[in-house]
């Protein structure tokens, strides 16, 4: 049994170890990334059982992600290694500012070969809850069959389904990446989308009408982060709001994938949604404060002790 599921692409990550132009960096920090990969380990580390689907090249990246994950207590036991495609990497700068540039060499990688032959139903239905992402949907079109095959089987099996968009304009445009997300949403339980990127997914601006937009094509509760704001709820009817916590930010990635793990580890504890949200605003400030993708992910001990100091005030 399994607490959370999901599948997609797992990256090997470069960052200038002293946060420089990449023109100047002549040494980086050797990590592991992938926004699906960062959620079930960062609930992994709360203590929940968690797997991850994909491939990965048969190369020394390729090992170090399955190696990082293991560590971490995730499942691997639906991962396959990949002959004849590399493990993706990517460069990326470390920005406290600003979204840093992004360099990524995943084209064809292995992770993009992951396909519905890789979905084995009952892994999916064994698990309380299966994360996907629009990155995976974008990556190739055997990949969106695997996402769609996650889903249907998750259906099936009465799994609910939380989808964060995270659109990745290097991968695909927004109307693409809307255009696919759309008819997927009437299977998700839960969506968790960026203010920003919901505006551009759906082309209007306002919390009120990006949830809207996924309320529309079929989504039960859109989960709307605003950044340092804190984040909102809405089913429609009620919504649900938590104020951000302040944080010393030095590196704004990953940040999605940490709110992703609060809110799920409380959801999966049944809290209330407000404290749902407080989770994944805890966990997000906390990810910011730290370098690094998945290991800017916090501990449990870290995220109580953040949730009892007082929240930033509305403004
Ligand atoms: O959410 C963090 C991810 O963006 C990062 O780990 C790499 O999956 C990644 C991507 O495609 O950007």
């Amino acid at each position: 049994m399994l607490d959370l599921v999901t599948l997609g692409e797992a990256l090997a990550v470069f960052i200038p170890e002293a946060q420089e132009p990449f023109e100047r960096a002549r040494t980086f920090i050797r990590t592991v990334g992938g926004a699906e990969v960062n959620v079930a380990a960062g609930l992994a580390r709360l203590g929940f059982r968690t797997g991850w689907i994909g491939r990965v090249g048969a190369d020394p990246f390729g090992r170090a992600i399955i190696k990082a994950l293991r560590a971490e207590g995730v499942d691997v036991s639906q991962v396959r290694v990949e002959h004849g495609a590399p493990t993706g990497i990517y460069f990326r700068e470390s920005r406290p500012d600003r979204d840093p540039s992004v360099y990524d060499y995943r084209r064809g990688a292995a992770g993009s070969r992951i396909g519905a032959e890789d979905i084995d139903p009952s892994y999916i239905g064994s698990a309380r809850l299966l994360h996907i992402t629009g990155i995976t949907l974008a990556l190739s079109p055997s990949a969106r069959e695997a996402v769609v095959a996650a889903v249907a089987a998750a259906r099936e099996r009465s799994v609910p389904v939380a989808m964060d968009p995270n659109l990745r304009l290097k991968l695909w445009s927004a109307a693409d990446a809307a255009a696919n997300l759309r008819p997927l949403l009437a299977h998700c339980d839960l969506i968790l989308v960026g203010l920003e990127e919901g505006e551009l997914l759906c082309g209007r601006r306002g919390e009120r009408a990006v949830a809207e937009w996924f309320l529309a094509a079929g989504a039960r509760i859109v989960v709307i982060k605003l950044g340092a704001q804190g984040a909102l709820a809405t089913d429609g009817d009620r919504i649900w709001q938590a104020p951000g916590f302040a944080a010393r930010v030095v590196d704004t990635v990953g940040a999605g994938d940490a709110f992703a793990v609060g809110f799920y580890a409380a959801w999966l504890e049944r809290r209330s949604l407000e404290e749902c949200l407080r989770w994944g605003n805890a966990a997000g400030a906390l990810a910011v404060q730290v370098v690094g993708d998945l290991d800017a992910l916090a501990v449990r001990e870290e995220i109580e002790s953040l949730l009892g100091r007082p929240p930033i005030p509305p403004r």
